[in-house]
């Protein structure tokens, strides 16, 4: 009964455009690493990372009853599709993710419920620790860049997790395949890279979309040509060269050409009505006109 059940969630999130399912049991120890990150700050002001962690410990208390997390990838462009310069991260291209894959996600509890499972379903969005239940559940490894790398199609994937009352058959982990490579930690433009996580206090993603204060100085000279997110840490990795069997990704999140043209210069002088007709409906808008406006005078008050 579980293994057809397995089976069911597997044909559906693929139908749905997922690219891979793992399964890991909901009670396993995490280890002290995220408790150890918040107690250095390195959670910078996302005081709500805090609140989420007896949660994020203890999945009980998201779902009782909890016995399975099934954790799932949906891939994003490999490519980087601004023609303008300045740098806009692969995962924001296109339309805002947390809708595009809440719509499937309800599909897949549906498909669960039918086994009489119960579920709760996240990305991005919940307190669940979706990199250590992605690895735990055999879909990849945590890289020194921190997320998660998988043999193939790397990181440019969004995680997605589904919490269950159904007790279904697991997956191992895999080796870490990162080897002596030390690349990320190399390109990182603050040195944000130690022990597979960033510090959220020197990371230029933090920094260009969730951080409520001024960018420091420092920060704010290495921010080069980051107008919103950062992918130094991806664009080096080995795992992220294109492959012959690369499968196009959903056209949803592609990049529309408008944006794609828009220089800083003019983003900058963008009225909110222009931000709104461009950016609705994309993580982009989640951040604001003054935060993306800020973004992008960062990029063309640098000194010549
Ligand atoms: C907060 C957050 C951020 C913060 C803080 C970054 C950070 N260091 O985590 C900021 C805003 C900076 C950020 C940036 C980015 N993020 Co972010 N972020 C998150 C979020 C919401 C929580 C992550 C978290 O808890 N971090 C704290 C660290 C300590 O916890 P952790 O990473 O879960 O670490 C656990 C495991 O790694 C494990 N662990 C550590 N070492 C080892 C070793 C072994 C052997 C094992 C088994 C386990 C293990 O222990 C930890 C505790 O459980 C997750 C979504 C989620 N709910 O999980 C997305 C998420 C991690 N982000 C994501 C993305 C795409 C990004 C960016 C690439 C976006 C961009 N292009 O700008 C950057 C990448 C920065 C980087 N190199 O990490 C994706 C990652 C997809 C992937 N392939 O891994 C996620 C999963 C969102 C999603 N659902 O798709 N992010
Ligand atoms: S996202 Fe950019 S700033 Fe953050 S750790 Fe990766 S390379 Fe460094
Ligand atoms: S760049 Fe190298 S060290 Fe970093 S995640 Fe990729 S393989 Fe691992």
């Amino acid at each position: 009964m579980m293994q057809a059940a397995r089976q069911a969630v597997e044909y559906a999130a693929h139908a749905l455009g997922f690219s891979a399912l793992g399964i890991a049991p909901a009670q396993i120890d995490q280890g002290p690493g995220l408790q150890n990150w918040l107690a250095e700050g390195q959670h910078a002001d996302m005081e709500w990372m805090v609140r989420h962690l007896p949660a994020r410990m203890n999945p009980e208390l998201v779902l009782p009853g909890v016995r399975s997390v099934i954790m799932l990838t949906y891939d994003y462009p490999r490519a980087d599709s601004r023609c303008a310069p300045g740098k806009v991260a692969r995962y924001a291209q296109g339309e805002d993710y947390h809708k595009l894959l809440a719509g499937k996600l309800a599909d897949l509890d549906e498909t669960l419920s039918f086994y009489g499972g119960q579920q709760r379903c996240f990305t991005d969005s919940g307190p669940v620790s979706e990199r250590f239940f992605a690895a735990r559940a055999g879909l990849g490894w945590i890289g020194r860049n921190g997320l998660l790398v998988r043999p193939r199609g790397g990181s440019y994937c969004f995680l997605a997790s589904i919490l269950t009352t159904l007790e279904l058959p697991y997956d191992s982990p895999m080796p870490n395949r990162c080897g002596t490579c030390r690349r990320c930690e190399q390109a990182c433009p603050t040195a944000a890279l130690h022990d597979r996580t960033c510090d959220a206090r020197r990371c230029l993603s933090y920094w260009t979309i969730e951080a409520k204060q001024e960018m420091p100085p420092d920060i704010r000279a290495a921010q080069g040509e980051h107008l919103y997110g950062c992918d130094a840490c991806q664009e080096v990795c080995p795992w992220n060269r294109p492959r012959p069997d690369d499968k196009p990704v959903d056209p949803h999140l592609l990049m529309p050409a408008p944006f794609a043209a828009l220089s800083p210069q003019v983003l900058a002088e963008l009225s909110p009505t222009e931000f709104e007709s461009l950016f609705a409906g994309t993580p982009i808008r989640r951040i604001g006109l003054p935060h993306l406006q800020a973004n992008a005078a960062g990029i063309t008050n640098k000194p010549g």
